[in-house]
C-alpha cells in the first residue's frame, strides 16, 4: 500500500512538472486530450453556435430514430411471410405531400434559428480595438492599425517552450508573441494572407474566417473571460500548415493600456504623429 501511495505521489508529482515552466496565465480556450466537444464558450457568438449545434443535435437524433423506425416497422409487417400479397399501387399523394412537407418545416425550423446567428457574425459591429492579421506562408502578421504598430507571431519550437512560459504539451499552439485584447472590448480583426489562402480561427470565440490574398475579410469578438486562447490555422496552406498557431491573451482593461505602452516600444511601430522635415 505504501509503495502504491508513494507510486501514486511521484506520478503527481511528474505530471505536475510541464505545470511548474508555464507561466500564470489561466488556460480557456486550449484543446484537451480525449476530450471531445467544443471548447468552453469566451463569446456570446460562440454560445449561439453550441446552442445551435445542441439543438440540430436533437434534431438529427430524432429523424434518425423516426426513420429506424419506419425500417423497423416496414422489414416486420411489409416481409413475404408477414404480407404474401403485396400491394401494387406506385402514388400516394397524401404520403407524397407529407414527406415534402415536413422536410420543409425542419429546415424551416432551423433556419429561423440559424439564420440570426449568421447575421450577428457577419454583421461587424463598431470596434473598440482594430487588429488587421495576414496569414503568411506560415506564420501571423498582426497589425494594431488604431496604435499603428504590429509584430509577427511564430511557433514556439519545442524545447523553448518553457522559456516562453508554456508547458509542454501546448506544442503547436504556443507563439512567440500573443495578440493581446481587453476583456469585453469588441475587437475587430481584418483578415487577409500575403501568400496562399489561410484561416484564422479561435475556437471558444467561435470565430473563423478564411485569410485570402488580395481580399479584405472581417471578423468580431468580444471575449467576457480573461485568459489564453489558442487557435490554428484552418486552411491547409502548405508543408508548414501545422505550425502556424494562433494565441489570443485577454486582459483586463488596465493590463490592456499597460501592455499597449511597452508593445508600442518593443515593436518599434510608425510613431503615430510624424512631423516631416520640408526640403526647403
Ligand atoms: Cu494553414
Amino acid at each position: 500500500m505504501r509503495i502504491l501511495t508513494s507510486l501514486l505521489a511521484a506520478l503527481a508529482t511528474f505530471s505536475a512538472l510541464p505545470a511548474l515552466a508555464q507561466d500564470a496565465v489561466e488556460r480557456v480556450g486550449k484543446p484537451v486530450d480525449g476530450l471531445m466537444g467544443f471548447q468552453p464558450a469566451a463569446t456570446d457568438l460562440a454560445r449561439d453556435i453550441h446552442f445551435l449545434d445542441n439543438m440540430i443535435n436533437w434534431i438529427i437524433a430524432a429523424i434518425c430514430l423516426l426513420v429506424i423506425g419506419l425500417v423497423a416497422v416496414i422489414i416486420l409487417r411489409y416481409n413475404r411471410r408477414a404480407n404474401p400479397t403485396p400491394g401494387t399501387f406506385t402514388h400516394h399523394s397524401t404520403i407524397e405531400v407529407l414527406w415534402t412537407l415536413g422536410p420543409v418545416l425542419v429546415l424551416v425550423f432551423i433556419g429561423a434559428f440559424s439564420l440570426p446567428i449568421l447575421f450577428k457574425q457577419q454583421i461587424i459591429p463598431e470596434g473598440d480595438v482594430h487588429i488587421k492579421v495576414t496569414g503568411n506562408q506560415w506564420y501571423w502578421g498582426y497589425e494594431y492599425t488604431d496604435e499603428e504598430f504590429g509584430f509577427d507571431s511564430f511557433l514556439v519550437a519545442r524545447e523553448e517552450l518553457a522559456d516562453y512560459g508554456y508547458s509542454d504539451d501546448e506544442y503547436l499552439l504556443a507563439t512567440d508573441t500573443r495578440i493581446i485584447v481587453p476583456v469585453n472590448k469588441v475587437v475587430v480583426m481584418t483578415v487577409t494572407a500575403s501568400d496562399v489562402i489561410h484561416s484564422w480561427t479561435i475556437p471558444a470565440f467561435g470565430v473563423k474566417q478564411d485569410a485570402v490574398p488580395g481580399r479584405l475579410a472581417q471578423l468580431w469578438f468580444q471575449a467576457d473571460k480573461e485568459g489564453l486562447y489558442f487557435g490554428q490555422c484552418s486552411e491547409l496552406c502548405g508543408k508548414d500548415h501545422a505550425y502556424m498557431p494562433i494565441t489570443v491573451q485577454v486582459v483586463s482593461d488596465a493590463e490592456y493600456a499597460a501592455w499597449l505602452e511597452t508593445a508600442k516600444a518593443e515593436y518599434a511601430g510608425t510613431p503615430t504623429n510624424v512631423t516631416v522635415a520640408s526640403a526647403d
